[in-house]
């Protein structure tokens, strides 16, 4: 039946009306003002209503306003939805969506497409009603930072598979994707001042297939592509261990001068840069000024795990220089955990992602420094952990995840001792040891990750596993029409109806 409380992330606050909006075929999504970046925002909404319903749906300036219109309208009235947030008003006689900032508005437009039936993600034109209960809402995410990563060193992915897991990640209301672009088995981004990264770095990955990179200029599309989708790429180069790509691609990168080969296991902790060389910082530099070119956000990621094959004096030595590399290039350093044995600038990021004492303790120490903390537990938003052990992809080191079991846990309560002042929100890693394609990562996605962007999105308060697993079932039908091929979870009751 129609609801309005349907959408994931779940709304913030909601005041059901009287009666219904009916989109038609004389509807016309409106905007105010006619900036560029409006009509780009509204004319999405556009392309996303258009082929199940087959309306014209034009784009227009906002006044005069007419019946049975979607109107887009950025407003100082109300600056508390701050950045991100939005007002969405249904009535009869139309949707008024107003916001402080334009990515709101583009927020406010995913929870339109939700609030219509499940049909209208059909890439061919369905009867209809095309009808949303009327009410008002008011809605504003929790945490900033609403991320995932994705692996594509173990595995590489296409700039096609990238952007539509972008899509996938912006009607949900993520607003980050972390790419770990280089790791042991691949180096996937075009450095022009080291060329045999990428042509030699990128020529193979887990399992031996030949791999892949991106060139800077297939780089840049996917930065644009993700931000006119209000997502902030951070690129990774992972160090100092998880670089026997960047290895075997130079020997002068090596103690003993000698390349050693491709490595296509799923091994880890046996690499490491010689961070007794010079050489290894003016690489480092090389690299992080093209990254740092190339990426508009503040953020370049700089690894920092499972350094097993570095003394741990000499990682600490390391990132205290690899920090001041990456502030020299005008960006914030990202690590994950590990790099809070070092003294951190206060605007560093620490990625927190062991559930264990020497984690938790970890994570403690960057709030220490003032650092911020992004939340990824392994056993609770690795997508790349088994559902259970019949799951066909991926590991279960961290344990098996089902889908009730990634929903059920808040970032502030997880680490002991964390204030939740120094939580900059949650992420979750793809790692790509077994997902070798997009149905591979669709699958381990989702669920999962719809209820991580819940987590990160709404209220703590009144966001539960009962309700929750009820909006999520359907969304099932949501991602058959759009052909996501997603785990079917015994813990969701799954309907089967489009109409819905
Ligand atoms: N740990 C490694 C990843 C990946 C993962 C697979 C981190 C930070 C195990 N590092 O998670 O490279 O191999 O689950």
């Amino acid at each position: 039946m129609l609801t309005l409380n349907r959408v994931i992330p779940m709304l913030a606050a909601v005041t059901p009306g009287e009666g219904l909006f009916a989109l038609t075929a004389a509807a016309r999504i409106t905007v105010t003002p006619e900036t560029p970046e409006l009509l780009a925002i509204g004319g999405r909404l556009a392309e996303l209503l258009r082929p199940a319903t087959g309306f014209a749906l034009p784009l227009t300036a906002g006044s005069p306003q007419v019946p049975g219109d979607i109107h887009l309208a950025i407003t100082d009235a109300d600056p508390a939805l701050g950045s991100e947030g939005y007002a969405l008003t249904i009535a009869a006689d139309g949707i008024t969506l107003t916001a402080h900032r334009p990515a709101g508005l583009f927020y406010g437009a995913q929870t339109v497409r939700q609030l219509l039936p499940a049909a209208i993600e059909q890439q061919s034109v369905q009867p209809g009603p095309w009808e949303i209960p009327a009410g008002t809402i008011r809605d504003a995410p929790r945490f900033a930072w609403r991320g995932a990563m994705l692996d594509v060193a173990r595995h590489f992915f296409s700039v096609l598979d990238v952007q539509r897991y972008i899509d996938l990640l912006a009607a949900y209301k993520l607003n980050r994707l972390h790419l770990h672009l280089a790791d042991d088995q691949g180096w996937r981004i075009e450095i022009k001042s080291w060329p045999n990264l990428a042509h030699h770095g990128g020529s193979s990955q887990v399992g031996g297939g030949r791999g892949g990179y991106y060139t800077q200029a297939e780089y840049a599309a996917l930065v644009r592509y993700a931000l006119d989708r209000h997502i902030v790429i951070v690129p990774e180069i992972d160090m100092p261990g998880h670089t026997n790509a960047a290895l075997a691609a130079y020997p002068e990168l090596n103690g003993d001068g000698i390349a050693p080969p491709r490595y296509t296991g799923t091994e880890v902790g046996f690499s490491s840069l010689c961070t007794e060389k010079e050489l290894t910082y003016r690489f480092l530099d090389d690299v992080l000024r093209e990254l740092a070119a190339l990426t508009p956000g503040p953020y370049l990621h700089i690894g920092g795990d499972e350094a097993a094959a570095t003394p741990e004096p000499a990682y600490i030595r390391f990132i205290e220089r690899v920090q001041a590399i990456v502030a020299q290039h005008d960006k914030q350093m990202i690590g994950w955990e590990e790099v809070a044995k070092a003294t951190l600038r206060p605007e560093a990021v620490v990625q927190f992602w062991t559930p264990r004492p020497e984690g938790y303790a970890l994570a403690c120490a960057a709030a220490q420094d003032g650092a911020q903390v992004i939340l990824s537990p392994a056993t609770k938003t690795y997508l790349d952990m088994q559902y259970d052990p019949t799951t066909p992809l991926g590991q279960h080191w961290a344990g098996y995840v089902e889908t009730q079991a990634a929903y059920n846990w808040d970032p502030t309560t997880f680490i002991p001792g964390l204030p939740a002042a120094n939580i900059l929100g949650v992420e979750s890693p793809l790692w790509t040891e077994t997902a070798e394609t997009f149905d591979d990562l669709a699958f381990l996605a989702f669920p999962r990750l719809a209820g991580h962007a819940e987590i990160g999105w709404s209220p703590a308060e009144g966001r539960w596993w009962e309700d929750y697993r009820v909006r999520l079932a359907a969304h099932g039908p949501r991602w058959d029409a759009l052909g996501v091929n997603f785990y079917r979870s015994p813990q969701a009751p799954w309907t089967a109806d489009p109409k819905k």
